[in-house]
C-alpha cells in the first residue's frame, strides 16, 4: 500500500520532511500547500507533487490519506482538528497548539474520532545520542536530576518568553518527561533579559517521582548545541553533540559545533517520519502523541505564570 501524503508548510521543516518522505517507496507526496506560492513550488518539486495555497482544502480533499503539518505554530491546532475530522493520519510539528486550551481541544476531537491519529514532532526521542542516554539510564539507578541545555545559534533572534517556551524549550520539557517517565508538578522560571526579552532562560522543575530538572535555553552566538546530563543514584549519563571527534592540538582542545537543528538532528527527523509512516500504514500512532503535546504545553503555561508571579507555579 502507498500512503498519499499532503504537506502543509513549505518552510525549512516542510522541506526536511518532504526530503525524507520521498526516500520511501511506500509514500507518495501528492500535494504541498503554502500561502507562499514560490516556496510551495520549490518544495513540491522535490517530490514531483502538486501545489496548493489552501491548506484547509487540502485536508478536506479525498486525494490524501495523511498530512504533515509544518506551517506556523499558530495554525497547528485548527489544521490538526480539520485533518482529524477528515479521518486523516497527522504528523504535526511541535507545538500541537499554542495554548493548553487549544491542545486540549485537539485531544478531545481526536478522542471523539475514535483514538490516536496524531504524532507530534518531538524528535529528540529519535536522536541516536538521546536514545543512548535513554538506554544507559537502565544501569544507573533512580534518577535524581536531569539537566537539559539548549543553545540556538540564532543570536540575532528576539523572541518573547512565551514564544521561546512554546517553540524551543518545549523540546526539553518533552525530553525530561520521556527520560524520566514522570510528570512535572511545579516549575520556577528565571530570565536574563538585558539585550532582548530573553537572553537566557532557566526553568527549574520538580517531578512527581521526586526527580528535579533544570532546563536551560540561550540564543547562543557560537553555534547550535544541545546537551543532556542525568544524575542518578548509581552514576551519571552525559550526552552532547554526537559524531564529532575531540581534537587536541597546539595547547587546545577542539570539537566542531554546527549551525542549526537541521544538521544536528537530521537523523532524528528521518527516523521520526519513518516511524510516523509505518504507524499510519498500520493504522496506529507509534511516536509522541497529542497527550504528550498537552502535557508539555501545561508545563510551558506554568513556566509563563511563574515568570509573571516570580514564584514556583504548579503545573
Ligand atoms: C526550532 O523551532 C526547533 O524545533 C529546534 O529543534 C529547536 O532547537 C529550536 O530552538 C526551535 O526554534
Amino acid at each position: 500500500m502507498v500512503l498519499r501524503v499532503g504537506v502543509i508548510g513549505a518552510g525549512g521543516m516542510g522541506r526536511e520532511h518532504v526530503s525524507n518522505l520521498v526516500a520511501r517507496p511506500d509514500v507518495e507526496v501528492s500535494v504541498v500547500a503554502d500561502i507562499n506560492v514560490e516556496n510551495a513550488a520549490a518544495v513540491a518539486a522535490i517530490a514531483g507533487a502538486h501545489t496548493s495555497t489552501d491548506p484547509l482544502a487540502l485536508v478536506r480533499s479525498t486525494t490524501v490519506d495523511a498530512v504533515v503539518i509544518a506551517s506556523p505554530d499558530e495554525t497547528h491546532a485548527e489544521l490538526t482538528i480539520a485533518a482529524i475530522e477528515s479521518g486523516l493520519h497527522v504528523f504535526c510539528e511541535k507545538p500541537v497548539a499554542s495554548t493548553v486550551e487549544d491542545a486540549q481541544r485537539v485531544l478531545e476531537v481526536e478522542a471523539a474520532a475514535g483514538g490516536p491519529l496524531v504524532q507530534v514532532g518531538f524528535m529528540r526521542q529519535y536522536d541516536p545520542a538521546h536514545l543512548q542516554v535513554f538506554d544507559a539510564l537502565a544501569a544507573v539507578g533512580r534518577l535524581q536530576h536531569v539537566r537539559c541545555v539548549h543553545r540556538n545559534t540564532n543570536d540575532q533572534w528576539s523572541r518573547p518568553l512565551e514564544v521561546v517556551l512554546t517553540q524551543s524549550l518545549i523540546h526539553d520539557v518533552h525530553t525530561v518527561r520521556w527520560l524520566s517517565g514522570s510528570e512535572f508538578v511545579s516549575v520556577m522560571t528565571y530570565v536574563v533579559g538585558r539585550r532582548r526579552p530573553v537572553d537566557h532562560l532557566t526553568v527549574v522543575g520538580s517531578l512527581a517521582d521526586g526527580t528535579t530538572a533544570t532546563l536551560e535555553f540561550v540564543e547562543a552566538a557560537y553555534g547550535y548545541d544541545v546537551e543532556i546530563e542525568v544524575t542518578a543514584e548509581e552514576g551519571m549519563v552525559v550526552c552532547s553533540q554526537p559524531g564529532q571527534p575531540i581534537v587536541r592540538q597546539q595547547h587546545s582542545l577542539h570539537r566542531f559545533v554546527g549551525d542549526d537543528w537541521f544538521g544536528r538532528f537530521s537523523e532524528a527527523y528521518r527516523l521520526e517520519i519513518d516511524d510516523w509512516v509505518g504507524g499510519a500504514l498500520a493504522g496506529e500512532v507509534r511516536g509522541p502523541t497529542t497527550v504528550d503535546g498537552v502535557a508539555a504545553q501545561r508545563v510551558v503555561a506554568a513556566a509563563i505564570r511563574s515568570f509573571r508571579t516570580g514564584q514556583p507555579e504548579p503545573v
